[in-house]
């Protein structure tokens, strides 16, 4: 038989390295209330504010904290960093920032040495983090589950409903009113 998760809400903490990523973390922080997820959103950074990313990540378990996200650029060390200092699961977030086109950001976080992993999604790709926070917080919380559930279906629709007016209006004419907005999978 299923367990029956905790009653408490969900709790997700979104860690920015700086304010200028806030923007970019816009999107999974409203994605993550819209699914009933109570969302704590810090800017702390590995090595301008060391002790307080250290405190923070020390201190997350305790304040209830299932799930930490955490989005930097350049030498993105805030993830690992985070790590280090908890064990909960942390999401990295590499923001395409400066002259080597978020390369740099991506490789620091996805090439953690052994011992202190962090996840890694995609570059700049908040909305990937919080789906892949909710699906970890799914374990515990049922409702996420079926919230999950409920946006993969309505993405589905998206797809479905983009083909059929493709294929009423012709190529040309769809490019044409989509003008350029394409691939968000809604
Ligand atoms: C990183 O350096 C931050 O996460 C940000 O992505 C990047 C640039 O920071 P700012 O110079 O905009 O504060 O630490």
């Amino acid at each position: 038989m299923e367990q029956e998760g905790p009653r408490r809400q969900p709790r997700v903490a979104i860690v920015v390295g700086s304010d200028s990523d806030l923007p970019l973390v816009r999107e999974a922080y409203n994605l993550l209330c819209d699914c009933g997820v109570a969302c704590d959103l810090r800017v702390a950074s590995a090595h301008r504010t060391p002790e307080e990313v250290a405190a923070f990540a020390r201190s997350a378990t305790d304040q209830g904290v299932e799930v930490i996200i955490a989005c930097a650029g350049l030498a993105a060390h805030l993830p690992g960093v985070i790590a280090a200092h908890t064990t909960l699961p942390v999401i990295g977030i590499p923001r395409v920032a400066g002259g080597l086109g978020g390369m740099d950001a991506l490789l620091s976080i996805v090439q953690m040495p052994p011992g202190i992993p962090v996840a890694c999604v995609g570059l700049d790709a908040a909305r990937n983090a919080a789906i892949l926070a909710l699906s970890i917080l799914a374990l515990h919380h049922p409702s996420l589950r079926e919230r999950l559930q409920q946006l993969r279906a309505e993405q589905a629709e998206g797809v479905r409903r983009k083909d059929a007016r493709l294929n009423e209006m012709g190529l040309d004419r769809y490019l044409a009113e989509a003008g350029g907005k394409r691939g968000d999978g809604k």
